[in-house]
């Protein structure tokens, strides 16, 4: 090699060593998944399990959105997943706040991608909606906001779209549906193969419901089943299992082994039970949430003012159990 060509050499090493560690060609670096049957599998075919932990709502806990955190729950607890949670009508949320506040919203969102992808980590985009019910009251900003993202990101293999966390207040599958089809066609405006997952009446329970007319015309669509073990048991599994025989990819993108509304006693015995179902089954699982509010749900010990770095004494007892089931 010439003296000339050397240096050229020795600067295009060094431009990649900078590269890699701003993170800015991390994208790709984890595989593409896609939805096989009801399974979410990699390029080869092989079944893939996500397992990882939701953030609470980015309006009220950003401080755990930090590269320090996600590396953590990729290396200490062995997850591969975050789901990044944005409550859209809840105080602070994005749909009710003012264009500052979406502003905040958006660059949490692009601030926990960053850190996802350079962790090593699949991250979920979820649209969180919680109070406001029905997914179609929002349909206009959902369409906007998906639009948006996919466009930004539909180069990162693992990058995956929620639409709506829990259609709930009487919505029907029809109203979702309809929102469903807008929103990934918004998506797939901007990118064809991400995996989409679409949440399901009932605050996304009724997969049996869904599993008689799922969308037409679009792959790599998941629909989500949510359970809290003190309140959910054997009746939701059976919803499961029937939308499962019927053919429908189910992805479980919060769960809990506390009662319903994120706090109360934790049901072990039957946390277990659900476990053991997931893996029988293959379903990818996030637990909820990653956060020290004082309600058992939380992973963190309201004591906790760590946002990164913890030791198993950090974490409540949901937490230990959480991160020893993968
Ligand atoms: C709960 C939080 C709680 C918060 C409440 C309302 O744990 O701190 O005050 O939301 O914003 C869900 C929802 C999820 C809930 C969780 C527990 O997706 O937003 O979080 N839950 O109630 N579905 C079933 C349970």
């Amino acid at each position: 090699m010439g003296k000339g060509k050397k240096w050229i050499y020795v600067l295009l090493v060094f431009v990649c060593a900078v590269m890699l560690d701003c993170g800015t060609v991390q994208a790709g670096k984890l595989p593409a998944l896609k939805v096989k049957g009801t399974q979410l599998v990699n390029s080869k075919g092989k079944a893939v399990q996500l397992k990882g932990v939701s953030t609470h709502g980015l309006s009220w806990f950003p401080e755990y959105v930090n590269q320090k955190a996600f590396s953590h729950i990729k290396k200490k607890w062995k997850a591969n997943a975050v789901r990044l949670a944005m409550y859209t009508s809840e105080y602070n949320g994005y749909c009710v706040g003012d264009a500052a506040n979406r502003r905040v919203l958006e660059k949490r969102v692009d601030d926990g991608v960053k850190y996802a992808t350079k962790a090593g980590l699949y991250v979920i985009i979820d649209w969180h909606i919680l109070s406001d019910g029905n997914p179609k009251a929002y349909q206009k900003q959902a369409v906007a906001f998906f639009k948006k993202m996919a466009g930004k990101y539909k180069g990162y293999t693992n990058v995956i779209y929620e639409i709506c966390n829990e259609p709930n207040g009487g919505a029907s599958w029809g109203d979702i549906k309809s929102y469903a089809q807008k929103v990934v066609k918004a998506i797939r405006s901007k990118d064809k193969n991400a995996v989409i997952l679409i949440g399901t009446p009932n605050w996304s329970q009724d997969v049996d419901v869904v599993a008689k007319s799922p969308l037409k015309g679009y792959k790599n669509l998941m629909y989500t089943l949510h359970f809290y073990a003190g309140a959910h048991g054997a009746g939701l599994r059976q919803k499961a299992k029937a939308a499962l025989k019927e053919g429908l990819p189910l992805f479980v993108s919060e769960f809990g082994i506390s009662d319903a509304s994120g706090n109360g006693a934790l049901n072990k015995q039957e946390g277990k039970k659900w476990m053991k179902f997931l893996k029988d089954n293959k379903i990818s699982r996030i637990g909820w949430s990653l956060s020290n509010k004082g309600e058992s749900s939380a992973l963190l010990k309201t004591s906790c003012k760590k946002v990164s770095g913890w030791k198993d004494s950090d974490l409540t007892p949901w937490g230990r159990w959480l991160v020893k089931q993968w």
